[in-house]
């Protein structure tokens, strides 16, 4: 049976959410929308042709007696309320990161869920779905290059908007490597430094921009990300695992090479909607698929709650400049999958 699906917030991502579900993948239907702009949630819903309701309010949704299950494609500062909303309906929730503003936040979210005793969340980590990194996965998996020692990544964005700050460099794009980064080498971060570069003519008074973001893990890996939101060229997402036999990269997409007016090119992709297409298929028909078998399987609110331990103390290292200790604690027996 085709689950019933009600998304809130109608913007960039949800408009493709919502094409995806209607369009791309099997066994959904979205058949309630909305936005607190509620011009987007109708242009959302007539986009796509769809027979949706459009409702002015989040809750709304969340108890329309139509609605099976929930994505959550509304601002960050949005996602807490919303995701403790669903759980209290006990509806299950596929929220985009982050799944909180803070690590105090997502435990309310953890606490929720455990108490409503089954698994009602998947956060929008979409990236350990991503076929490169999967395959880099699967490289340093297999010994090949000896044990990770040192990663260098970049996390590029070609511009931002004027309401981007300094703070959501951590918590709406870093975030993204502070989960799949523990993923892909199975550890966990102990410990952060941030530091700021002379910053790009291309940024405003409340964004330093680039950052440099280092990150000490359990093991001993030593970790550099560079952020850098306003970088003009590209959409572009590096990570060099340095092992103590060789070198491992996550593969760039692929393009065409040409050879034109002495110059060999390839294409550089610019939005994170193209550069990250299959994954955010594949992570939302898995959410679909779980949902239906009872299970859910992707991404944890654990999950999301370790990303936002380790953001928590990236924002006090952007403020204080000096080594900032992670404490995550133990994953619950809840959580174990
Ligand atoms: P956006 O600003 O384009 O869209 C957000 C929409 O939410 C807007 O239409 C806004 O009117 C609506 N909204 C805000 N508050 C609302 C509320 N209380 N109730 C209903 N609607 C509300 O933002 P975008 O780029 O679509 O991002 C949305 C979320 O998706 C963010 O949390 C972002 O972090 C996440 N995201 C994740 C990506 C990924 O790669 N996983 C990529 C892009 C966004
Ligand atoms: P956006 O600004 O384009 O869209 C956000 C929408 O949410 C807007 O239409 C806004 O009106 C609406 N909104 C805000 N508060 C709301 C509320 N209380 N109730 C209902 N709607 C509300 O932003 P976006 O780029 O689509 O990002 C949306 C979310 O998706 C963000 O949380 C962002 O972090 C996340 N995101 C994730 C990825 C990813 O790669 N996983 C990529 C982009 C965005
Ligand atoms: C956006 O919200 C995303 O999640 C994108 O993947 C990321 O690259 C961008 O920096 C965020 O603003």
């Amino acid at each position: 049976m085709s689950l019933k699906l009600g998304v809130i917030g109608a913007g960039a991502i949800g408009k493709e959410h919502i094409r995806r579900c209607t369009q791309v993948l099997q066994g959904a239907s979205v058949v309630a929308v909305s936005d607190i702009n509620l011009d987007n949630a109708r242009a959302a819903v007539n986009a796509s042709g769809l027979q949706a309701e459009v409702y002015a309010n989040g809750q709304d949704v969340i108890n329309a007696p139509d609605v099976d299950a929930l994505i959550i494609t509304s601002w960050d500062p949005t996602h807490e309320a919303f995701a403790l909303a669903a759980i209290e309906a006990g509806k299950p929730v596929f929220c985009e990161k982050p799944l909180a503003m803070t690590a105090e936040g997502c435990r309310r979210v953890v606490d929720a869920e455990m108490k409503a005793g089954r698994r009602l969340v998947q956060v929008g980590f979409m990236r350990p779905y991503d076929e490169g990194y999967q395959a880099l996965k699967s490289v340093i998996d297999s010994g090949e290059i000896g044990s990770p020692l040192m990663l260098h990544c970049a996390h590029r964005n070609p511009e931002v908007g004027d309401n981007y700050t300094t703070d959501m460099a951590i918590t709406s794009t870093l975030i993204h490597e502070l989960d799949v980064l523990r993923w892909l080498l199975n550890d966990d971060y102990r410990s952060v430094q941030v530091r700021f570069p002379r910053a790009t003519s291309h940024t405003h008074a409340q964004l330093k921009d680039p950052q440099i973001v280092m990150l000490e893990t359990r093991k001993g890996i030593l970790i550099d990300v560079e952020i850098f939101v306003n970088c003009r060229y590209g959409y572009d997402i590096q990570c060099e695992v340095v092992g103590e036999e060789g070198i491992a990269r996550l593969p760039e997409p692929s393009s065409v090479q040409t050879r034109q007016t002495a110059k060999l090119s390839t294409t550089i992709l610019t939005d994170w909607k193209d550069r990250f297409i299959k994954a955010y298929d594949v992570e939302l028909q898995a959410f679909i698929r779980d949902v239906q078998a009872g299970e859910l399987r992707g991404p944890s609110a654990w999950d999301g709650y370790a990303a936002s331990v380790a953001a928590d103390a990236c924002l006090k290292a952007q403020e204080s400049g000096a080594q900032e200790p992670i404490n995550m604690p133990e994953r619950p027996a809840f959580y174990l999958r």
